[in-house]
């Protein structure tokens, strides 16, 4: 073994000598102030908001914006582990289109806790001067709404527990409230929360549904909320596929770090920020973050044709029995049917995007998906479907059939995932279903095989899509196509109608 292959644990103590092989950071951490409270350290917060935060702190001159990362779930135990035996240390990992592997240590989270063993101490935190921000990646069922809706979710039982207990909360809308409470207590000022995740309007969702709890917990509050408390909404991108094991061996072989658990992703990033921030903010535009008056335009433009491309590609590939985004994608019937789906079903609600090369997107939208060595997983894509459908291709579904447009590809989508939801793909390979309705999607499904449009009757997902004739028809007629002549027969007699 050569003198570089020494292997070191990813800590304080090692980082002098791993700076001789990968970048690490180059400011003194101790002195890094924990501006920001995170809650979700998973692998999407550390490739994105993270990074960004890590270049700022680079340049020496942004101390007070360093992250305390929190777990807020019982779920999120192993993370919180590795961050305290790594003290807060991480790699993250690019993985280029050529292959290259940009490994890079970040040092941005300062600080972290687990909810769970001391949630008061969470609530002080985030209530204490030294927090301006607290910033979410909690994902899209997170936000605790009736798709269909829109309205809080008030008889959840975790949050039914958080009213009945306001001082060990389980969900995030119990730990805001009694954080904010304590602000105004403490005569402290208010603070930005900032929603980082893909959910059209993210900043009012977390507005609304914040409010909409307090309004049973501690309504005489949300004036000063109202009043001190500010809630930019933020369109966030880069693909971060789910580490596996093989991405810890080749970091350990190639540079002698162990890391229990290194981040990999794409070398695209995006962070597109409304600037309404009453406690301060990072210089994130130091670090490429762009900040707008505007950002539903960009929102939108990510979640109908990233997020849902993922979706189309992860449903219909699954049922075909692909293992990853890039195998789905390089299938040619897939991609012409997804460019379809883009082209005729989406851009006309796109509307006017001013500054914004759509076509040029939609390209290097095919070759994100297509890039090679990063192996998104299929499953990781298709995992809590009913929280994600909703927000990607549902929104289009609706405004495409309000001005007579049309959804034959979406609806053929949907009708995938009703035959996806039975837990089969079409090589009679059994399909691992991560998500929160998975009960009631399986119980639909079984009934959609005699009668398809029962799969439309899950309120808390479509709403009220049941009652478009012209919807459930070409949804019926997509899903006897399915059925009788699977789906790869569908697509491609889809892909010569609008060849
Ligand atoms: C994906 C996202 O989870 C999903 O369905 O579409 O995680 C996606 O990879 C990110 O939003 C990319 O920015």
């Amino acid at each position: 073994m050569t003198e570089h292959k020494i292997e070191h644990k990813l800590n304080t103590n090692s980082l002098t000598e791993i700076a001789n092989r990968v970048a690490v950071p180059s400011y003194n951490r101790v002195e890094v102030e924990a501006g920001i409270v995170h809650v979700g350290i998973g692998g999407f917060h550390r490739a994105h908001e993270a990074l960004y935060t890590d270049e700022l702190l680079n340049d020496n001159s942004q101390k007070k914006w360093g992250i305390c990362g929190v777990a807020l779930l019982e779920f999120d135990k192993k993370i919180h582990q590795t961050l305290t035996n790594q003290n807060g240390l991480y790699t993250l990992i690019v993985k280029e289109l050529d292959g290259t592997l940009t490994n890079r240590v970040i040092g941005s989270i300062v600080d972290f806790m687990y909810a769970p063993e001391n949630p008061w101490a969470v609530v002080e935190k985030m209530a204490s001067p030294e927090t301006k921000i607290i910033t979410l990646t909690i994902t899209e069922g997170g936000y605790n709404f009736n798709e269909a809706t829109g309205e809080f979710i008030i008889d959840n039982p975790s949050i039914q527990y958080d009213l009945k207990n306001p001082t060990t909360p389980k969900t995030i809308f119990g730990y805001l409230t009694e954080s904010l409470k304590l602000r105004k207590e403490n005569n402290i000022q208010g603070v930005t929360i900032q929603s980082c995740d893909n959910i059209q309007g993210n900043g009012h969702v977390t507005k609304k549904m914040l409010l909409s709890y307090m309004q049973h917990a501690e309504p005489e509050l949300i004036p000063w909320v109202e009043a001190n408390v500010s809630f930019p909404n933020s369109m966030v991108d880069r693909i971060t596929p789910a580490t596996v094991a093989s991405d810890i061996i080749t970091l350990k072989e190639t540079t002698g770090i162990m890391d229990e658990w290194p981040v990999v992703c794409e070398p695209f990033k995006q962070w597109v920020i409304e600037d309404e921030f009453v406690a301060g903010r990072p210089a994130w535009e130091n670090a490429g973050a762009q900040f707008v008056t505007d950002v539903v335009p960009y929102e939108k433009m990510k979640l109908t044709l990233l997020n849902a491309g993922h979706s189309v590609l992860g449903i219909l590939g699954a049922l075909l029995g692909y293992k990853t985004i890039d195998e789905a994608v390089h299938d040619e019937n897939l991609s012409a049917f997804l460019k379809t789906y883009m082209n005729l079903e989406v851009t006309p609600t796109l509307g006017n995007l001013k500054g914004v090369n759509l076509e040029e997107y939609k390209q290097t939208l095919i070759e994100r998906f297509g890039n090679t060595h990063i192996k998104d997983q299929v499953e990781r894509i298709c995992s809590e479907s009913s929280a994600k459908i909703p927000k990607f291709i549902l929104p289009t579904v609706t405004q495409q059939l309000k001005n007579s447009g049309q959804v034959e590809l979406a609806a053929y989508v949907l009708a995938a995932w009703a035959i996806y939801s039975l837990g089969e793909n079409e090589k009679g390979e059994k399909l691992i279903i991560r998500d929160a309705m998975e009960g009631l999607l399986y119980e639909k499904a079984m009934l959609a095989k005699t009668d398809p449009k029962q799969f439309l009757e899950i309120d808390s997902i479509f709403g009220d899509l049941k009652s478009s004739e012209n919807f459930v028809s070409i949804f019926e007629k997509a899903y006897s196509n399915i059925a009788q002549f699977g789906i790869k027969k569908g697509i491609f007699e889809i892909n010569q109608k609008y060849k």
